[in-house]
């Protein structure tokens, strides 16, 4: 009884608002109001487009697994990296993206500043125990006026926020359930990764972090 008056507190604080950067914040905890509908949405979409490996142009394994929803997902393979319309997994398109997503994206970037955040591409990562996305800059889409919402989900993580070539110093941030990054404008293509997961165990999402990206690729 007093756990779950203490869980529905947590849902109606504010978010708490760090700024990381001129135009890169961390919004502690801002999709949590929303999150079993968030979680529900994402199954949908797992169903119709699994999470799977890829491959890197450089012939590598990425780690994390992936998948998409939206009009455009991402995907990796030796022939490069590029948004596509069609899952190459089933050839068909991407699942729809959740009302649920835009809905979240669009408020947490105005909550950063960057108003009527129309996202048309969500990249989904999973990272199991000891997963990791190396420092790269987010470029494959057609501008970078648009910013980036980030949404954490299950286990926590340690991410690089870099500077602009691949060898400036990172500071490294906390991520946790239910916060969401916004970065746009000026930090927009800052060098950014993910340190290797820890071991650990999500009452709702076992021992995985899942992170959905929600861009305007094209
Ligand atoms: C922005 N994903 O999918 S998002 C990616 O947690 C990707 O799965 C990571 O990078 C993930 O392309 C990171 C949050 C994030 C972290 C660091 C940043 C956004 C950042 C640094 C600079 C700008
Ligand atoms: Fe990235």
């Amino acid at each position: 009884m007093s756990l779950d008056l203490f869980a529905e507190q947590d849902l109606q604080q504010p978010a708490r608002v760090e700024r990381i950067s001129d135009q890169a914040f961390v919004l502690r905890g801002f999709a949590l109001p929303r999150i079993k509908e968030l979680l529900a949405a994402l199954d949908t979409v797992l169903l119709q487009s699994p999470l799977r490996q890829m491959q890197t142009p450089g012939g590598f394994t990425m780690s994390a697994r992936l998948s998409s929803c939206g009009d455009w997902g991402w995907t990796t393979d030796r022939d490069g990296y590029r948004y596509s319309p069609v899952d190459p997994l089933n050839a068909r398109p991407w699942p729809a993206m959740p009302g649920v997503f835009l809905a979240l994206a669009e408020a947490a970037a105005s909550a950063a500043g960057f108003e009527n955040f129309v996202p048309d591409a969500c990249l989904i990562n999973s990272y199991a125990p000891g997963a990791k996305m190396s420092l790269h800059q987010d470029k494959n889409e057609r501008s970078f006026i648009a910013p980036i919402v980030s949404v954490s989900l299950g286990l926590p993580a340690v991410f690089q926020f870099g500077g602009f070539e691949r060898s400036d110093p990172s500071q490294r941030i906390s991520l946790f359930h239910g916060d969401i990054v916004v970065w746009g404008g000026v930090d927009r293509l800052r060098f950014h990764g993910v340190m290797p997961i820890k071991p650990g165990h999500h009452s709702l999402l076992g021992q995985q972090r899942i992170n959905i990206t929600l861009r305007q690729a094209d």
